[in-house]
């Protein structure tokens, strides 16, 4: 594996500036550089979208330029079936965080549509849980 593209949905350019007790204080701008020196010899790619649409065409193309996805598909985790559409169209590993403990949280987070179809599923370790799923993905 030597390139992996990482995609954050909704409200998440939202991150360190708003709502730091749940999603902490640092700006996933600012991790993604900390992600790159942990990581020198990986290729790393950053995608953030508000749009439903524009998550799913990245999701597509994804396979043509990198060998696996880390994606937190925020909000849309809960609802989204054609996220999971794309996700299982590919063929490349697409590994789900999410910074919160979404089960710990209202019963509507409970339920993950888009892990369906995702490798495996990290939830409530914060910013923390996108390093580990890469590991994951460097190891399997
Ligand atoms: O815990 C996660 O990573 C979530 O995917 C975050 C989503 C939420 O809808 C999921 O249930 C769990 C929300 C992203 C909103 O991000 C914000 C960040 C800072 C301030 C406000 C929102």
């Amino acid at each position: 594996m030597k390139s992996i593209l990482i995609i954050n949905g909704p409200n998440l350019n939202l991150l360190g500036k708003r709502e730091p007790g749940i999603y902490g204080s640092e700006t996933f701008e600012v991790y993604f550089e900390k992600l790159k020196s942990i990581f020198p010899n990986l290729t790393l790619y950053y995608f953030q979208s508000n749009i439903e649409g524009e998550l799913i065409t990245k999701i597509q193309e994804a396979e043509k330029f990198v060998d696996g996805i880390v994606i937190n598909p925020g909000g849309y985790s809960h609802t989204s079936v054609a996220i999971a559409d794309a996700i299982g169209a590919i063929s490349i590993p697409v590994v789900e965080v999410h910074i919160s403990n979404v089960h710990a949280r209202e019963d509507f987070r409970k339920q993950l549509i888009t892990a369906t179809k995702c490798k495996g599923i990290i939830s409530g370790l914060g910013l923390d849980g996108y390093e580990f799923a890469i590991e994951f993905l460097l190891d399997n």
